[in-house]
């Protein structure tokens, strides 16, 4: 029986290191050069072929390398049945709390214009800091909790919204439809960590941008395809958005001749918010992998209905 990792285009040495480390016993085999499809039992999947998932007919579930399993459901030709879980890692959700607050502080204290204000000489009296920062977090998942409540700790107001009602301590609670304008109108930082699923695609638009107060700051985290691009260009066209930082995008990398390289008030990283870390996570697989054989449920498994 085996463990197979297939994930195109990502460095694969680390995973079988740690399994190996986690329990020498296991089988590890790396996609394309699979010897014995039907002995994989698990596949640890990033941005799998379509159908490739059909190749294993004893697979008893599907562990998704990072937090968002998007790339998982988007494939029509998915095994029936098989449970798929997603990565749920105390460093993964550390690691985009601080990218997160530090896009918010950078934003805050205008980091990047003293940058700029150094580069031409320039002693930059800028002692004012938006009056009030009110962080809003769209998306209260695990990673999208940990912000909030960390940002809380740090004494910012914070403000969540959910699809279902949840609660974070500290944290104004906003959800469902009817309390989405109120969520809204309460903050001047909105922070995305939707999962992407056909509802949010595309969530981040001109009549959401419209909903905002004038001046929003826009944080997207979650994925490119939350994003209308054009809006977000003319929201900040006419001042309706402030100026956004951004990690996900349609395409990655970012094409070189997109126009968001060639706005100032975007910031751009390359999808490293928050990558998840081999070292951290593959004991955690290795322990659903063993429940195959204890017939206990597998932890972290998302709701194929839902999509996350
Ligand atoms: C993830 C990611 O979903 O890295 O974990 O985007």
């Amino acid at each position: 029986m085996s463990i197979a990792v297939i994930a195109p285009g990502r460095d694969r040495s680390k995973w079988i290191a740690y399994f190996e480390r986690a329990d020498p016993s296991i089988n590890v085999e790396i996609w394309p050069d699979i010897q014995e499809p039907e002995k994989v039992q698990c596949a640890l999947v990033w941005k799998h072929p379509i159908g490739e998932l059909l190749k294993y007919p004893n697979l008893k579930f599907i562990a998704c390398m990072g937090a968002g399993v998007d790339h998982i459901i988007q494939d029509p030709k998915l095994p029936k049945g098989v449970p798929i879980t997603k990565v749920v890692d105390d460093q993964l959700s550390k690691d985009m709390s601080i990218y997160v607050i530090q896009g918010i502080l950078n934003n805050q204290r205008r980091f990047v214009d003293h940058l700029h204000a150094r580069e031409r000489g320039e002693w930059l009296n800028s002692h004012r800091y938006p009056e009030k920062m009110n962080i809003g977090i769209l998306g209260l998942g695990v990673l999208g909790q940990d912000v909030a409540s960390k940002l809380v700790t740090l004494g910012f107001d914070a403000f969540g919204f959910s699809q279902t009602k949840k609660e974070v301590i500290g944290v104004s609670c906003f959800w469902g439809k009817d309390q989405m304008a109120e969520f809204l109108n309460s903050i001047n930082v909105l922070v995305c960590m939707l999962p992407l699923v056909d509802q949010t695609r595309g969530f981040l638009n001109k009549d959401l941008f419209a909903r905002l107060n004038k001046g929003t700051y826009l944080i997207n985290v979650a994925r490119g395809e939350h994003l209308v691009d054009e809006d977000l260009i003319a929201a900040i066209d006419e001042g309706q958005i402030s100026g956004a930082l951004l990690d996900v995008f349609h395409e990655e990398p970012l094409p070189k001749d997109h126009p968001f390289w060639s706005r100032e008030e975007i910031m751009i990283t390359p999808h490293n918010a928050s990558v998840t870390d081999p070292k951290s996570v593959a004991r955690q697989i290795v322990d659903n992998y063993h429940r195959i054989e204890t017939a206990e449920p597998f932890k972290f498994v998302i709701d194929r209905e839902k999509g996350y």
